[in-house]
């Protein structure tokens, strides 16, 4: 069913998350709009856009209406512009940005609280990106699993191989490896706004619980990693040129699905800080 505010309607896509915000403008939000925008990917999780056309000066604006944009740790601004980056893949490349199921930069002491990608240039086919609620993957352990998980810290870095194909990792065109980020999150953290409590375990990034051995860590770590992608827990969402997607990444992980080699896919990123994980 869709919610009606002001000329704005929300339709989900999905059982746990995801929803399609339509008749917005993104270039004129006034505050009412403004909330109910804010309120929906509060709800949702990850909202999408349709047929948005901003440039530069007026993605950032609108992105300052919901959160501080800030520089990427890894990547450089388009020019500029510093908190924009490019996600690029091109027609000669096989690796895609972030190709492997994570939220962002949870390696960072305060990881971001959204990001939000623009799409400038898709393949014919393919290129999606999924969502899977952290909130609903939490919701659906036993009791027991929940007790154990809310007194653990993982630790995450920069540094896991898996993520070294995605590039995320990587400074610049060069391709030079950057220094390791390293942090101490809490398993099982709480939405600082909704309350709500949710995974915050990737196989991107962490490593390993805090005072447990890496060989200790994985067989739950990996229990974890397969639970929190159930199909159930997710949406997919197919781009066309213009389509913006926003997501709170304290309570969603994405992944960009790499199923369109030979094409080109250009979006614009940028991301929201965010706080310290508790
Ligand atoms: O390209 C995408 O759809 C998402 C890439 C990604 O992981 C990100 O921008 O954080
Ligand atoms: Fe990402």
């Amino acid at each position: 069913m869709a919610t009606v505010n002001s000329g704005l309607s929300i339709n989900r896509l999905a059982g746990a998350v995801g929803a399609e915000i339509h008749g917005v403008d993104l270039n004129q939000l006034d505050d009412s709009t403004t909330k109910a925008i804010r309120q929906a990917l509060l709800d949702n999780g990850v909202i999408f856009f349709r047929d948005q056309q901003l440039s530069p000066d007026q993605y950032l604006e609108v992105s300052k209406k919901f959160g501080k944009p800030v520089e990427y740790p890894f990547v450089k601004g388009i020019d500029g512009y510093p908190e924009i980056i490019e996600v690029l893949k091109k027609e000669t490349e096989r690796a895609n940005f972030g190709g492997i199921w994570h939220s962002d930069t949870v390696y960072q002491q305060e990881p971001p609280m959204g990001t939000i990608l623009y799409a400038k240039e898709l393949p014919p086919f393919g290129g999606d990106t999924m969502f899977a609620s952290q909130v609903a993957a939490y919701n659906s352990l036993s009791d027991g699993l929940k007790a154990t998980l809310s007194s653990l810290t993982g630790i995450n870095t920069s540094a896991k191989a898996a993520v070294s194909k995605t590039r995320e990792d990587r400074v610049g065109d060069s391709g030079s490896k950057a220094d390791d980020l390293i942090s101490y999150h809490p398993v099982v953290r709480t939405h600082p706004e909704t309350g709500k409590k949710a995974l915050f375990v990737n196989v991107a990034h962490t490593e390993r619980f805090d005072g447990w051995s890496e060989d200790e860590s994985t067989p739950l770590l990996q229990f974890l990693h397969q639970h929190q992608i159930k199909p159930e827990f997710t949406c997919r969402f197919r781009w066309s040129v213009g389509s913006v997607a926003f997501w709170d990444n304290r309570q969603v992980q994405h992944y960009p699905i790499n199923d369109y080699h030979g094409y080109r896919r250009s979006m614009h990123r940028i991301t929201l800080a965010g706080d310290k994980p508790k």
